[in-house]
């Protein structure tokens, strides 16, 4: 038993050291990533700054697809969408709720339409129709 309990403590250092040593490489590569970021040109700085407020915003998605059916009274507008390469959607048909019911003035079945998607709340899964319009 304690033999056995020593080895198993060997090699659990032995691969400590290994991981110790990967660390210590990835750190390397880290600190070469950083420097090659110093040394780009400041005309790519605002597009970082960018990039990191787009993150605090609700992420916003755009489709296009054809009206299956509408039910005004529920906001629900069901939805032939065509491939949404930003959530990395299949084409399929499914139901969407829609924030206000006057988005769905003068659409109806069978229309082409184009519509963008947003969580209403940063942490909401249920993306929502907040635009719908037809094409
Ligand atoms: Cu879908």
């Amino acid at each position: 038993m304690e033999t056995k309990q020593g080895g198993v403590s060997e090699k659990a250092n032995a691969r400590l050291g290994e991981r110790y040593a990967g660390t210590k490489k990835r750190i390397g590569i880290i600190a070469l990533l950083l420097m090659g970021a110093a040394s780009l040109p400041s005309a790519a700085q605002p597009m970082a700054g960018m990039e990191a407020q787009k993150k605090t915003e609700q992420a916003s998605h755009q489709g296009t697809g054809k009206v299956v059916s509408v039910d005004r009274a529920k906001l629900r507008i069901k939805l032939a969408h065509e491939p949404i390469k930003s959530l990395g959607w299949s084409a399929m048909s499914m139901d969407f709720i829609v924030v206000k019911a006057s988005l769905l003035d003068g659409i109806k079945a069978g229309d082409e339409v184009r519509f963008e998607l947003k969580q209403l709340k940063p942490d909401d899964l249920v993306l929502v129709i907040v635009k719908i319009e037809r094409r």
